[in-house]
């Protein structure tokens, strides 16, 4: 699958059209890369089809670009241009908040082409001089690139996903292939995966071997063995493959999806029956005789234990309550009645609120909750209190056009003292208050926590956006004092967010498990600026249950009813 690479390719383009002060040919790329990158299949199957050119904003040329990328993974253009500008864009477009625009003015005023005169110019102070980058810019710039220096090279989630799926299907084609499964990180529905991990079942496991390490999309074989192969993919990820028996495929399975921290307990567990457990089985310490292996259920079982679902399988407390039969029923994502927090073109967003809504519908959602920005956010086109009642009206319109409920509301910004630019009774007209940080947020772990404690403790919040306001791989979370912030938020009944935006994915699971133990209650959000933003919501069901969330915990599992009781404040 070569989405991200070609999302990658063309954006870069785009920058370097840029860099050479081309007009209009920028825009076109960038246009045509976010659609790419919203696409929900794979680009070759779009290729395949014929159908490049009815991607949004892809044309002619861009679409005779994708094909020559999709047949040899390289783009002869891109190269030529890349020499042209002899500007290192794809390393210095990594540095975290360095984008296109900062690029051009720090090449054409300091000659920077790569990461590392980047620091240097960084370090001889000269950038803050640089008008529209400041000492902030430049301290912000010298972080990135020491985060980018100690960036473990993990994988998000989502673009896991779909060489998860592209793997396992060119698999299981063969029927010399009787199962295939992912294990691993992925399998526990962790935010972010440093390799994919697949376990195969197969008596034939040589000719598994042929076919796995011929994948169209493998870059290098990292190592191919008689049972155990290692590729890399084009876009760097590195997939482990194994194949088993099934005898043995219970014992691998449980060995495989981990965490490696679960299965040193369970090994544990086994030594004190006089047992060994390994990805082999689970046998006789003394005279090797076998006790159980064929499915992950038998072996817990042996163990004493409940079977435990990979998510919670961290060792976080999960064995212990397997053991006293006090595991969280999860919640799954055919629970989830609908999503909060989602922005449309009256901020930010892409699509109108009645397109957004009748995406949930087709989803087969029962509510959607608006909650376009409003204030000061640093964004172009926030909601004013001016505009507030033509937004709402708005949204009464599309209440009649589709068969959802569909929820008014905001996503207000928490200022730095901890005040809302909204006042609580024009707050409590909406049906949803979404309250988040956005702006200053480097301050102190104590003001930080102040000013949030004081939202909560003086508006009618219902849902705290995005609490640490996080991005993968690019900005740390907010310094937050989150027993605080959770006692607070339960004494409020404020709902935690369980933001599903791939790169935010905030709560993450350990903090949502921490909110859970304090007493608190989540919401689950799509946070999403696009209609193809709205099928995330599985990627916070993950969280959810990473986090030990039962239906009782999450606000978007109850009645209507139910849940309007609850926002009613
Ligand atoms: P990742 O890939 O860094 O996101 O995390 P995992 O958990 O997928 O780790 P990975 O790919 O290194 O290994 C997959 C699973 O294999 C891991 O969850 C547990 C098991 N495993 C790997 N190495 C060991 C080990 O040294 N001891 C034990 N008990 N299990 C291991
Ligand atoms: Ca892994
Ligand atoms: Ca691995
Ligand atoms: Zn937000």
């Amino acid at each position: 699958m070569k989405n991200q690479l070609i999302v990658k390719i063309l954006n870069n383009i785009a920058d370097i059209l840029e860099l050479q002060e081309v007009e209009f040919k920028p825009q076109a790329y960038r246009k045509a890369a976010q659609s790419i990158e919203s696409l929900s299949e794979a680009i070759e199957d779009v290729y395949e089809k014929g159908k490049l050119e009815e991607i949004p904003g892809v044309g002619r040329h861009i679409a005779e670009k994708i094909a020559e990328i999709v047949e040899t993974g390289k783009l002869k253009y891109y190269e030529k241009l890349k020499k042209e500008v002899k500007v290192d864009v794809e390393g210095l477009n990594e540095v975290p908040s360095l984008g296109p625009k900062k690029i051009k003015i720090l090449y054409k005023k300091l000659g920077v082409k790569d990461v590392h005169d980047l620091e240097k110019v960084l370090k001889q102070h000269k950038v803050r001089e640089l008008e529209g980058f400041g000492e902030k810019t430049e301290e912000t710039l010298l972080h990135g690139i020491e985060l980018l220096k100690k960036r473990p090279s993990r994988f998000l989630y989502i673009h896991a996903m779909p060489m998860g799926e592209i793997i396992s299907k060119t698999l299981k084609k063969h029927d010399f292939v009787k199962r295939v499964e992912i294990a691993g990180s992925y399998r526990r529905g962790k935010e972010t995966v440093g390799d994919l991990d697949f376990l195969v079942v197969s008596s034939q496991p040589k000719k598994v071997m042929d076919v796995f390490t011929g994948m169209k999309d493998v870059t290098e074989v990292l190592a191919k063995g008689e049972t155990k192969s290692s590729v890399r993919l084009s876009n760097g990820m590195q997939v482990d493959l194994r194949v088993v028996n099934e005898k043995e495929y219970g014992a691998a399975l449980l060995y495989f999806i981990g965490s490696k921290e679960h299965n040193v307990e369970l090994r544990k567990l086994a030594l004190k029956k006089g047992w060994t457990l390994n990805e082999y089985g689970l046998t006789e310490l003394k005279d090797k005789k076998w006790v159980a292996g064929r499915t992950q259920e038998e072996i817990y079982q042996k163990l004493g234990l409940r079977f435990i679902e990979p998510e919670l399988r961290e060792n976080k407390g999960e064995i212990e309550a397997a053991r006293a039969g006090k595991l969280p029923d999860l919640v799954t994502v055919k629970d989830i009645k609908g999503v909060f927090h989602n922005h449309t073109t009256w901020s930010d967003g892409h699509n109108s609120h009645l397109e957004m809504a009748q995406q949930a519908e087709g989803l087969g959602l029962k509510f959607i909750s608006f909650n376009d920005h409003f204030g000061h956010v640093g964004i172009t086109n926030p909601l004013t209190e001016k505009r507030l009642g033509k937004y709402l009206q708005e949204i009464e319109k599309v209440r009649k056009k589709v068969g959802i409920r569909v929820f008014s509301g905001v996503e207000i910004d928490i200022l730095k003292d901890g005040s809302l630019p909204l006042s609580p009774a024009k707050l409590r007209e909406l049906d949803v208050v979404v309250a988040s940080v956005h702006m200053a947020i480097k301050m102190k772990e104590k003001e930080m926590t102040s000013r949030v404690c004081h939202a909560l403790s003086n508006y009618p919040i219902n849902i705290l956006g995005h609490p640490l306001d996080r991005v993968l791989q690019e900005r740390e979370p907010l310094a937050l004092n989150l027993d605080q912030v959770f006692e607070t938020a339960k004494q409020h009944d404020i709902f935690l967010e369980i933001n599903a935006s791939p790169r935010r994915m905030d709560l993450p699971g350990e903090l949502v498990k921490a909110g859970r133990d304090t007493g608190c209650k989540f919401a689950l959000s799509t946070d999403a600026h696009d209609v193809s933003h709205l099928a995330f919501y599985p990627l916070a069901v993950n969280m959810a249950r990473r986090g030990w969330i039962e239906q009782k915990h999450l606000l978007n599992t109850w009645t209507l009813g139910k849940i309007e009781k609850a926002l009613q404040k």
